[in-house]
């Protein structure tokens, strides 16, 4: 049998075939794909081949085959181990959800992600939640962020999973795809599924609650067939985002605004740090890169992991 995996426990998969039947499976032994190390061999959307096995009157599955993955998404933890997880597989596209406070989002953390997204060819879209709550100085900063990433390419929708503001705009861009939720925790992913489609009922947490560390109220990564004719992933929030390993020539590619005007620069290996007529570099001293991007960028091409700078959010 084949089918597609629309949540994982760690121990337990529960994958649904085409007809729509949901079958727990495991896997048996060791199951290693290669040139990946993660913790997780299998992730939610997945395609995987498993057998039937029932016992005790129980019928479940035991996974034997994972399919190839068009992508995947993946996250180095920023502790010691080093490990990497991922996140979710065979995604049309990731909404990243960004808030300037409760919780507040750094430009890092966007890049970063960002950088991840590009380097394995996923759309990302911005949405900037929570917009009810904020004041004058705050929709600024939004309104700012949003210019610095429309011009380079991302769209980026200002909204409100609690009133429901631009929510059909995103409804529509998620129409016939497989779509990921990503974001801190209590950037309010679970809240704006819940907006899309109300029968869904996920746990959200209210904010004062949050504060304990180490809270996530969303735990496990989670498929779900929305009613109009979309496939929605929510996922926990994620702290730091540790690059996954990268060339130093192969980082500025993933910066697009970056990208476009290497061919500009003198050195057709240059990494815009110290060579002489870089294009990126003027085009920096000229505003037309923003600093916060080239900050970013030079975190990366350091290795810098990002250590996510309040003790509260996780
Ligand atoms: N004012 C306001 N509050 C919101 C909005 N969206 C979410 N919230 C609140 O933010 C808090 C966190 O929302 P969740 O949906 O649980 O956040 P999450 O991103 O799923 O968090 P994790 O599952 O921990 O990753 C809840 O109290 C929500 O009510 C919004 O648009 N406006
Ligand atoms: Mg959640
Ligand atoms: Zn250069």
């Amino acid at each position: 049998m084949t089918g597609t995996v629309y949540k994982s426990t760690g121990s337990w998969y529960t994958v649904k075939t085409q007809l729509g039947k949901n079958y727990q499976c495991r896997i048996k032994g060791r199951f290693r794909i290669k040139g990946i190390k993660s913790t997780n061999p299998i992730a939610v959307g997945d395609m995987v081949d498993f057998e039937l096995e029932t016992k005790n009157d129980e019928t479940t599955g035991i996974i034997n085959n994972i399919h190839d993955r068009r992508n995947y998404i993946v996250r180095k933890s920023v502790n010691l181990s080093k490990q990497t997880h991922v996140i979710a597989a065979n995604i049309d596209q990731v909404f990243l959800l960004v808030t300037i406070d409760n919780p507040p989002t750094f430009t890092s953390f966007i890049d970063r992600f960002l950088v991840t997204a590009e380097a394995y060819g996923i759309t990302t879209i911005l949405l900037f939640n929570k917009i009810d709550v904020y004041d004058k100085e705050t929709l600024d900063e939004v309104r700012y962020l949003a210019h610095i990433y429309r011009k380079i390419g991302y769209e980026c929708i200002g909204i409100s999973a609690e009133t429901g503001k631009n929510i059909d705009k995103v409804k529509h861009l998620m129409t016939g795809k497989v779509s990921m939720f990503a974001g801190h925790s209590g950037v309010g992913k679970s809240t704006l599924a819940n907006a899309i489609e109300p029968g869904l009922e996920l746990k959200t947490k209210v904010i004062s609650e949050q504060h304990q560390q180490g809270q996530h109220t969303t735990t496990f990564a989670e498929m779900f067939d929305l009613s109009f004719g979309a496939k929605l992933i929510d996922t926990p929030g994620i702290k730091g985002f540790g690059i996954v390993d990268m060339d130093k020539e192969e980082v500025g590619d993933y910066f697009p605004e970056f990208f476009k005007l290497k061919q500009d620069c003198k050195f057709n290996n240059c990494i815009h740090v110290d060579e002489p007529k870089c294009a990126v570099k003027q085009a920096l001293d000229d505003d037309e890169i923003a600093y916060s991007r080239y900050r970013s960028y030079l975190q990366i091409l350091e290795g810098e992991d990002e250590h996510y700078r309040t003790d509260n959010w996780d």
